[in-house]
């Protein structure tokens, strides 16, 4: 099933520098397949309008399909109800709802919120800018030397002033999948709400946030096939009918006086303004090609690719790979250096050969300082990555090795 799916994105006809386009920047940004494409086009060409307002045919068509993606998404993460899920532009807009709406409301001089050493900055500065305006103290959850959060000591760190834990399902340096279960189960006996960052599992992971019992998970389109500047904030309905609005403006609203305003009902009191509705409509249709193929069989097949690949480059002599080195628990992301080689050098010679990675910090400067570097070179892997990509970048390595000695 996976060997013909590249013909399913148009990019791959690419060449770069006269050679094969081989996409290993997937957890930056993945590519969208023609059906995704073919939606966002046929959205413009026969239904766009503005939604929720119109009473004419082309807003009624338009807010169908905006609802239509919404109760997708629903459907996709397992949320109990439609009005648990908020679209936002992606991750960091949906942590930052909760961090202005729920944090400023709940969070008080003196409490705590929890963190990891291994947050995506979006995850961490939102978390930071409030403790810093509340008085609050944030904490971290360290990691040991293979990248793995070290749970046990997690029962000191609560107390009963931590008010929040913010983590990642998978880390975008790391490949880790943390065991969301347990530490929801741990905060949750000690009163503590808990948002799960899935900006790195959504895309490859079957997420069901009824059964994690997560309070916020947030996550973008773009990782998981779908287009830029549409993103999602589940929360539990309690939670996000006791939070005031993050934005105020149109159509979160009620009612409007010249002395006061109420707030529109769920999701709309989070959705101020006209918001992207062609992106949300071609989401759904990522989630449709994800659907047809399996989210089960797309998590097989970044576990074979992951395996393959720690075994290739382990064997390349002065590789220092970061995070575990077996793939138990692992998603299709590899961090590394080679000897002294700058990882920007690296990248610029990766690219000459067509073959697209990441260097430099990741926005994780707090896990790589604990890793003690300044910066990776990474590769991340999904549906449309083989063998045969792995080998490449191995042969580029090498190629690496014997330029940059
Ligand atoms: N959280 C995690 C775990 C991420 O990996 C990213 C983006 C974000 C949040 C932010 O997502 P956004 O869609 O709001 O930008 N990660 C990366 C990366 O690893 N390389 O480029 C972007």
């Amino acid at each position: 099933m996976f060997k013909e799916i590249k013909k399913d994105f148009p990019i791959f006809k690419r060449k770069i520098n006269g050679q094969k386009l081989v996409y290993l920047d997937n957890a930056a940004t993945t590519q969208k397949p023609q059906i995704v494409i073919d939606t966002l086009k046929d959205f413009y060409e026969h239904h766009n309008a503005n939604i929720h307002r119109g009473i004419y045919r082309l807003s009624e068509e338009a807010t169908e399909l905006y609802e239509t993606a919404r109760e997708k998404v629903r459907k996709f993460i397992e949320a109990k109800e439609t009005e648990e899920i908020i679209f936002t532009r992606g991750t960091t807009e949906s942590i930052n709802l909760v961090a202005y709406a729920w944090g400023r409301q709940n969070i008080e001089k003196g409490d705590e919120i929890i963190v990891t050493e291994m947050e995506h900055h979006s995850n961490l500065v939102p978390w930071q800018v409030l403790a810093k305006e509340k008085e609050a103290t944030l904490k971290f959850i360290p990691i040991d030397n293979e990248g793995h959060l070290q749970i046990t000591g997690l029962d000191s760190l609560l107390s009963k002033k931590t008010k929040l834990l913010a983590l990642t399902h998978v880390s975008n340096v790391l490949g880790v999948v943390n065991p969301l279960k347990e530490i929801i189960t741990k905060a949750h006996s000690n009163g503590t709400r808990v948002l799960v960052d899935g900006a790195q599992a959504v895309p490859y992971l079957p997420v069901d946030v009824s059964e994690l019992d997560c309070d916020f998970y947030a996550f973008s389109g773009h990782k998981m096939l779908g287009p830029t500047g549409i993103g999602v904030l589940y929360g539990k309905k309690e939670l996000l009918e006791a939070m005031p609005p993050f934005m105020s403006g149109g159509d979160m609203i009620e009612e409007v006086t010249k002395e006061r305003t109420t707030w529109n009902d769920l999701p709309a009191k989070f959705e101020a303004g006209t918001m992207p509705i062609a992106q949300a409509v071609g989401l759904g249709a990522a989630i449709d090609y994800l659907n047809d193929v399996g989210l089960e069989n797309i998590w097989q097949h970044e576990q074979t690719i992951i395996t393959y690949a720690l075994e290739k480059i382990k064997a390349v002599p002065g590789i220092k790979i970061y995070g575990p080195l077996e793939p138990k628990d692992k998603g299709g992301i590899l961090s590394f250096n080679i000897g002294e080689i700058h990882p920007h050098d690296l990248a610029s010679i990766f690219d000459e050969a067509g073959v697209a990675i990441r260097a430099g910090h990741h926005c994780a400067q707090v896990l790589l300082n604990r890793l003690g570097t300044q910066a990776t070179a990474r590769a991340s892997f999904y549906l449309y990555n083989d063998q045969a990509d792995v080998d490449k970048l191995v042969e580029v390595i090498n190629k690496a090795k014997e330029l940059l000695p």
